[in-house]
């Protein structure tokens, strides 16, 4: 009788373990994909190309460009023929980031002051309740 009553409990502890450790886990994963959609968003430019080069974000998003190319770049905002005027890094060298953070609704095309067939857009959308 003591032998049963010691598995039964010896089961219950590792129910317990298993059950707390996926509870726990859930809890992190939330926090880290909730915190990476609402705040920054990292585009890589790499290769004379913006890395994604389309994005869709909510109102309040900061971007992170960061140059990963060994050569300068910008993040200019427009098009080569039509400067957009919201945001413009001038040139940046590799290593080195560009931040802005978007805080009206709208479609910002991009592209790098040097290499015009670089060109990117940033989708910002009203932020979700
Ligand atoms: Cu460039």
């Amino acid at each position: 009788m003591k032998i049963v009553l010691e598995s039964f409990s010896l089961l219950i502890l590792i129910f317990l373990f298993i059950f707390g450790l996926d509870l726990y886990r859930d809890g992190i994963t939330n926090a880290e994909s909730q915190s990476s959609k609402t705040e920054t968003e990292n585009i890589d430019i790499k290769l004379f190309s913006f890395k994604p080069d389309m994005v869709e974000i909510p109102v309040g998003t900061t971007v992170v460009w960061t140059n990963s190319d060994a050569i300068e770049h910008s993040v200019t905002n427009g098009t080569p023929d039509k400067l957009g005027g919201a945001f413009d890094s001038d040139f940046f060298t590799e290593g080195q980031t560009f931040t802005f953070t978007f805080d009206k609704p709208g479609t910002y095309p991009y592209f790098c002051k040097r290499h015009n067939s670089m060109m990117g857009e940033i989708k910002v959308v009203p932020a979700i309740p």
